[in-house]
C-alpha cells in the first residue's frame, strides 16, 4: 500500500472493533463504561494510532502482523479521547458539541465526564503494560507517552492555553503552546511506531513528526478562521493573518516532506501521502 487513505481504510474497521470490544470487556462499572465508550466511538478519525501503525508498516512489518501493536496504538487513541473530553468541560473550552454529537459532559454530566477521561488515561497505560510486546518496547511507549502527553507536554500546553486566554501571546509563545498541546502527542505516535518496529530513530523522522504535529494545529486554526468562537482566541490567523498562516502551513508541509525523504531503511510512500491531509 502506498496511499495513507488506503492504509487507513484497510486498518480502521478491525482497529475500531478492537477498541470497543476491549473496553466493553474490561470496564465493569456501567456508567463509566458507557461514558468512556461514548467518546471513543464518536467518530474520531484515529489519525494518531493509524500514523503509528503506518510507521511500523513503513519499517517493513507486514499488514497481517499489525494487530500485535493495537494495544499501544489503542492507548494513544484513549489518551487523545480523554484530552478531548476534558478540553470540552465547562471549566476548560466549554463546548456542548464534539464531532457533531453532544460532548461527554453534556451527555453524562460533568462528574462522569471527568471520570471517563480519568478512566481512559489510566487504561491507556494498563493496555501498554499488558501488551505482548518486549519489555523494552513497552517501556519506550510508557516513557514517550507520559513525557509527551503529561505535564512535560500536552497537559503543560493546555495549562498555558487556559491561563493565558486573556493575554495576547507572541508568535513564539503560541508556537510553543501548540507544540505541546497538539504536536507532542502526534510526535509520540510516530516515535513509538519507530521503536516498536526496531527502527533506529533518526533526526529526520523526528523532524517530520514535529512539522506535521504543528501543521495539524495550524490547519485547525485555518479551518476555524472566521468562526465567532475563535474571534478573540490566540490562533495563528488572528495573530499573523490568514495569508501568513497559509504560508506557514505550506512551509511546514514542505519541511516535513524534505525531512522524511531523507529517512533511510524506510518506505516513504505512506508518510509522504499523509501530507495530502493538509491540502485544502
Ligand atoms: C485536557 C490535558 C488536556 C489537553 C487537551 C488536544 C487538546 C489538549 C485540546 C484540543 C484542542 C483542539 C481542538 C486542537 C486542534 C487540533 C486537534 C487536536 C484536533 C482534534 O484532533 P483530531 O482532528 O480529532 O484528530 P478526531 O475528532 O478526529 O479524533
Amino acid at each position: 500500500m502506498k496511499k495513507f487513505t488506503e492504509f487507513h481504510e484497510a486498518i480502521l474497521p478491525e482497529f475500531n472493533e478492537f477498541l470497543i470490544n476491549k473496553l466493553t470487556m474490561e470496564i465493569k462499572q456501567p456508567t463509566l463504561r458507557d461514558a468512556m465508550i461514548y467518546s471513543v466511538n464518536a467518530g474520531g478519525k484515529r489519525v494518531r494510532p493509524i500514523l503509528m501503525l503506518a510507521v511500523i508498516y513503513s519499517c517493513g512489518v507486514k499488514k497481517e502482523d499489525l494487530p500485535k501493536y493495537f494495544d499501544i496504538a489503542g492507548a494513544i487513541e484513549l489518551i487523545h479521547t480523554y484530552s478531548l473530553i476534558h478540553d470540552d468541560l465547562p471549566e476548560m473550552d466549554n463546548d456542548d458539541y464534539r464531532r457533531g454529537k453532544l460532548s461527554n459532559h453534556k451527555k453524562f454530566g460533568t462528574g462522569p465526564a471527568v471520570l471517563a477521561g480519568d478512566g481512559l488515561l489510566t487504561q491507556a497505560f494498563y493496555w501498554i503494560a499488558k501488551s505482548d510486546l518486549d519489555t523494552s518496547k513497552r517501556m519506550a511507549a510508557v516513557r514517550i507517552l507520559s513525557h509527551n502527553a503529561g505535564p512535560m507536554g500536552m497537559v503543560a500546553g493546555q495549562m498555558t492555553d487556559i491561563t493565558k486566554e486573556d493575554k495576547k501571546l507572541s508568535e513564539n509563545e503560541l508556537t510553543e503552546l501548540h507544540r505541546q498541546k497538539t504536536a507532542d502527542l502526534i510526535v509520540a505516535a510516530i516515535t513509538i511506531g519507530a521503536f516498536c518496529a526496531d527502527h533506529s530513530l533518526s533526526k529526520n523522522l523526528v523532524d517530520y513528526a514535529n512539522k506535521i504535529g504543528l501543521a495539524f494545529q495550524v490547519k485547525d486554526d485555518l479551518d476555524d478562521y472566521g468562526s465567532l468562537e475563535d474571534a478573540d482566541k490566540n490562533t495563528f490567523p488572528n495573530l499573523i493573518g490568514k495569508e501568513a498562516t497559509e504560508d506557514r502551513l505550506n512551509n511546514l508541509v514542505k519541511d516535513a516532506l524534505n525531512a522524511v525523504l531523507k529517512e533511510e531503511k524506510f518506505d516513504k510512500n505512506l508518510m509522504v501521502s499523509f501530507l495530502d491531509y493538509f491540502k485544502n
